[in-house]
C-alpha cells in the first residue's frame, strides 16, 4: 500500500524540495523514521534557527524550502522567522505535526491549537479535511508560497502519514504553474508621461527588484534619464548596484529627513518598493508638496497601501524596460552621486566602521553579506555596498535571530559565493543555534560579531527620548565560547593589526569553506 507519507516524499522530490530543515518531536515521528536516503534531514536546535536557515536556502536558491515543525511548541518557537519570511518575501512550505485525529478530541498531550498561531503571516494556512488531501495541501502551499513570496503552513496530523495515500485525481493543485509577465501600453504609456513631463525624477529601489533581470532593467532606465536611485528604507536587499554612478544611497527611515532628501525632485517613482517604509513616527507627509509619487510593483499589497498619484501592478522589469525605450535620453551625473565615506582613522579604539572598512577592502564582489547589527546598519551600508544581485541580505521586519542562521542556509543555497554574517553581539545571541547546524553539516559562512557589549542602538533610542535605559548592558557576553560551545571555531579579536591579518588569512578562504568560523571583534560602542 502506498502511504500518505510514501506520496509526501514524492511530492518533496518533483518540487526539489528535499532538504528538510526541522526539529522534531513525537508528532513526527512517524514521518521521520527511517527517511529514504536522497532526503536530506538538517536539523536545527531551535525553531527560529530551523525558519532562518531555511529562509536563507529559499532566498539563495530563489526557489521555496521545506520546514516541518513540531506542533504548539515548535510553530510557537518560528513564529518571528515566519514573520520575517514574510516581510522578507521568502517562500518556504512549512509542515507542521499536529496530534492525531481519532483522539484529538480529548485534547492529549501536545494537541495543538495551530490555525491561528501565526496570525496571517503564512500566506495560506490549511489542516486538510482528510489524511488524503494532505499532499494536494502540500502541493497547493508550494504554489502559494511561490506566487506570493511568502511561507505557507499545512498542519499534519501525525496518524495521517500511515494512511493510504490519496488518488492522483484527488490532489487540488495544478501540476505546472506559469505565471507569465505582461504590461500593456496603457500603463507603460500613463508612466512615460509622467516621466516626460518631470523635470527632475527620482527612482526608490525596493528589495523585490533583486535579481540580475530587474537591476539591469532599472538600470537601463536609470541611465536613459540619469535620474538617481535611492534604496528603499529597511530593505531585505538591494534592488540596485550600489556602486552604479547613479546609486544615491539609502533613504531616510523618518519622515522629515525623507521630505528633505526628496525635495529636489518633482517625481519619484518607488520600483518594487511600496511608498514608504518608515521607523518611527513623525508627522507630515513623505514627500513636499508638488512631489508625486508614483509606485511600479508585482506586490498588490505594496501597491494597495502606497499613497501615490499612480500605482501599477506589473512585473517592474518588463515595465521599466519598456520605458527605457520609450523616453528620451536625457544627460547623465558626471560623477558619482554617492559619496563613500573615507576611511576611518587608524587610531584606537577599534569601531565598527574599521571592521566594515577593513571587510569592505578585501570582499570579492560577488560576496553575499548578511546584516543583523542594528545600531551600525548604516555604516555598514556605506561601507559593504552590494556589487551583485543577493549582495546584500536583512531581517526586513526588525526581528532580531535571523542573521545567523540566514547565512548558513544562504550558504548552503550559494555554495560558490563567498558569505559573510555581519551581526551585533545581541543579534547572535538570539540566533545562536546556527553555529551548531553549520559546524554540524559543514557550511561555512564567515561570522563576524561586532561586540560592542550590549543593545547599543536601544540604548541609543532611550538617550533620544531624554532617559535612562531601564535594561542593563550585558558586556561579558562570550560570543567566542558561546560558538566553540557549539562545535564552531572562533577566534577574538581587538585591535586592528590583528583584525587586518586574521582577514587577509580568511577572505580568500571564504569560496571553499566546509566549517564555519566567527570572529568576535571588540569594538567600542558607537
Ligand atoms: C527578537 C527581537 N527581540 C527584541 C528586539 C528589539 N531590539 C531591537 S535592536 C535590539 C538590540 C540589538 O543589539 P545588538 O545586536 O547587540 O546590536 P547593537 O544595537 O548593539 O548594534 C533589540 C533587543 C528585536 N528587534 N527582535
Ligand atoms: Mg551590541
Amino acid at each position: 500500500m502506498s502511504t500518505v507519507r510514501d506520496a509526501t516524499f514524492d511530492f518533496l522530490r518533483r518540487r526539489e524540495l528535499t532538504d528538510i530543515f526541522s526539529n522534531p518531536g513525537s508528532t513526527e515521528i512517524p514521518f521521520l523514521t527511517g527517511l529514504p536516503d536522497d532526503l536530506n534531514f538538517v536539523l536545527g536546535l531551535h525553531e527560529g534557527t530551523v525558519v532562518s536557515m531555511a529562509s536563507g536556502y529559499a532566498l539563495g536558491r530563489r526557489r521555496p524550502s521545506f520546514a516541518l515543525l513540531h506542533t504548539t511548541p515548535g510553530f510557537g518557537n518560528a513564529v518571528n522567522a515566519i514573520a520575517t519570511a514574510r516581510v522578507n518575501r521568502t517562500p518556504i512550505v512549512i509542515a507542521i505535526g499536529q496530534q492525531d485525529r481519532r483522539h484529538i478530541a480529548f485534547e492529549p498531550f501536545l494537541a495543538g491549537r495551530l490555525e491561528g498561531l501565526a496570525g496571517d503571516y503564512p500566506v495560506w494556512v490549511s489542516q486538510p479535511s482528510r489524511a488524503q488531501d494532505v499532499v494536494g495541501a502540500l502541493e497547493r502551499a508550494y504554489h502559494e508560497a511561490e506566487t506570493h513570496r511568502c511561507p505557507a503552513v499545512v498542519i499534519v496530523p501525525m496518524g495521517d502519514w500511515l494512511e493510504e495515500a490519496g488518488e492522483p485525481h484527488e490532489v487540488a493543485a495544478p501540476q505546472r504553474v506559469l505565471r507569465p509577465g505582461a504590461v500593456d501600453a496603457e500603463s507603460v504609456a500613463a508612466l512615460a508621461e509622467l516621466l516626460d513631463r518631470s523635470a527632475q525624477p527620482a527612482f526608490v529601489a525596493g528589495a523585490r527588484l533583486d535579481t540580475p533581470e530587474r537591476w539591469a532593467a532599472l538600470v537601463a532606465l536609470a541611465e536613459r534619464l540619469g535620474a538617481p536611485v535611492y534604496q528603499e528604507p529597511f530593505s531585505g536587499q538591494a534592488g540596485f548596484p550600489q556602486d552604479h554612478p547613479q546609486w544615491a544611497g539609502p533613504l531616510p527611515f523618518l519622515r522629515p529627513q525623507l521630505r528633505e532628501t526628496l525635495a529636489p525632485y518633482d517625481l519619484v517613482v518607488a520600483v518594487g518598493a511600496p511608498v514608504f517604509r518608515q521607523s518611527t513616527y513623525e508627522p507630515g507627509p513623505f514627500a513636499r508638496e508638488g512631489t508625486v509619487l508614483a509606485v511600479v510593483t508585482d506586490d498588490a499589497d505594496e501597491v494597495h497601501r502606497s499613497p501615490a498619484e499612480l500605482a501599477v501592478l506589473a512585473a517592474p522589469e518588463l515595465v521599466c524596460r519598456e520605458l527605457a525605450e520609450r523616453v528620451a535620453q536625457r544627460p547623465r551625473p558626471e560623477r558619482a552621486l554617492f559619496q563613500r565615506p573615507e576611511p576611518p582613522a587608524a587610531d584606537a579604539p577599534l569601531r565598527a566602521a574599521h571592521v566594515l572598512q577593513a571587510l569592505g577592502d578585501r570582499l570579492p564582489p560577488d560576496a553575499v553579506v548578511v546584516e543583523e547589527c542594528p545600531s551600525n546598519r548604516d555604516e555598514l551600508m556605506l561601507r559593504l555596498p552590494a556589487r551583485q544581485p543577493l549582495g546584500l541580505v536583512s531581517p526586513a521586519m526588525g526581528g532580531l535571530g535571523w542573521g545567523l542562521p540566514a547565512s548558513v542556509g544562504l550558504r548552503m543555497g550559494l555554495p560558490d559565493r563567498p558569505v559573510v554574517a555581519v551581526l551585533g553581539d545581541g543579534s547572535t545571541v538570539f540566533g545562536v543555534q546556527g553555529f551548531w547546524s553549520a559546524a554540524r553539516y559543514g557550511i561555512g559562512p564567515l561570522i563576524v560579531v561586532l561586540k560592542n557589549g550590549g543593545y547599543r542602538i536601544m540604548d541609543q533610542l532611550a538617550a533620544r527620548q531624554g532617559g535612562a535605559p531601564a535594561w542593563p548592558s550585558f558586556g561579558a557576553v562570550d560570543i567566542a565560547a558561546l560558538a566553540e560551545a557549539f562545535g564552531c571555531e572562533a577566534r577574538r579579536i581587538a585591535d586592528a593589526e590583528a583584525l587586518g591579518t586574521t582577514l587577509d588569512e580568511v577572505v580568500p578562504t571564504l569560496r571553499n569553506r566546509t566549517a564555519p568560523l566567527l570572529l568576535e571583534v571588540t569594538v567600542e560602542a558607537d
